[in-house]
């Protein structure tokens, strides 16, 4: 297929990457001012990572303002009527664990995916924002209890299952937590081979239902940049359509700043998409025979 001849090629010849350094990491005409609003600066993890004004989400029944560091992240994918739509955020800090939930609550999310631990290195990179095993955690508004908790035989990802009850509604819904725990910031996982199971595993995730998927990281940018390309380059590869990184970087870039980090991180995850098509993780599917 052509555009994975051109990805080996961009890879092999560097080209690739120096593409990717002349993109921008902000969008020069998009504005962040609700970040810096003196009533929310305190909301954000990093001085210098910021919603976008355009696609932020805003936060209807929250005790403390409308405003969370999130940004919608939706991928259409090309000549398919597929949309695959994220929340891309912050990992929540203590002062904004309420919001988080009132997010998710409201926004209807089932999937949460989450690629941080919660100290690294030393350092504070997300706030257990959860309930563990058999607790709730309860706020005016609602309650989350933990069902469920499983890590895999490889011990680099945890799955819990969270009941989310919206108690001015009465009504209850489940809520899948994935975390990948064996991926540092600023850097890539050791090897494709499980950072391609775990995208699966959000790929299949996302069969269960069209709300979108929360996804974040520390800061939500690098490798929340990560998996939304990964995942939305396996969806076009199924759907025979051409993948171009570089486009998917910008598109993602339109809509939450800083989207991937670091060169290492774009040729990790470019290095993952050849992967999965040469190995065949993701097939395409012959459209023209099932109709
Ligand atoms: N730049 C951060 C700030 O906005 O305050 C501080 C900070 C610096 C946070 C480095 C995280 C950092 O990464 P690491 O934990 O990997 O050193
Ligand atoms: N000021 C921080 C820094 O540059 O270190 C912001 C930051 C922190 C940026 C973590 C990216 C980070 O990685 P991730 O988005 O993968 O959590």
């Amino acid at each position: 297929e052509q555009s994975m001849l051109l990805l080996a090629d961009g890879l092999a010849s560097g080209a690739l990457i120096s593409q990717y350094e002349l993109l921008y990491r902000k969008h020069p005409d998009l504005t962040c001012d609700e970040a810096v609003k003196p009533k929310n600066v305190n909301k954000n993890r990093y001085r210098d990572i910021s919603p976008y004004d355009s696609t932020r989400v805003i936060l209807k029944n929250a005790a403390s303002g409308d405003y969370i560091n999130a940004n919608y992240v939706n991928m259409r994918i090309a000549g398919t009527d597929v949309s695959n739509r994220y929340i891309a955020t912050q990992g929540p800090l203590q002062s904004t664990t309420e919001d988080f939930w009132q997010m998710v609550l409201e926004e209807e999310c089932n999937h949460i995916v989450m690629l941080t631990t919660v100290v690294e290195r030393g350092r504070a990179k997300c706030h257990k924002y959860w309930p563990s095993l058999n607790e709730t955690l309860a706020f005016p508004n609602m309650t989350i209890k933990c069902i469920c908790e499983e890590t895999d035989d490889s011990g680099s990802f945890i799955f819990r299952d969270f009941v989310l009850c919206d108690i001015k509604n009465d009504t209850q819904r489940d809520i899948k937590h994935m975390q990948y725990v064996a991926w540092p910031d600023h850097g890539v996982p050791d090897s494709p081979g499980l950072f391609l199971s775990f995208t699966e595993r959000v790929r299949e995730a996302r069969q269960e239902s069209s709300a979108p998927i929360v996804v974040h990281c520390s800061a939500g940018i690098g490798r929340t940049g990560v998996l939304v390309l990964m995942e939305t380059a396996m969806c076009l590869i199924e759907a025979s359509e051409p993948v171009y990184p570089l486009d998917v970087v910008q598109t993602m870039r339109e809509q939450r700043a800083m989207m991937i980090q670091n060169a290492s991180q774009y040729r990790f995850v470019c290095e993952s998409v050849h992967a999965a098509y040469v190995q065949k993780v993701v097939k395409p599917r012959n459209n023209n025979l099932s109709r």
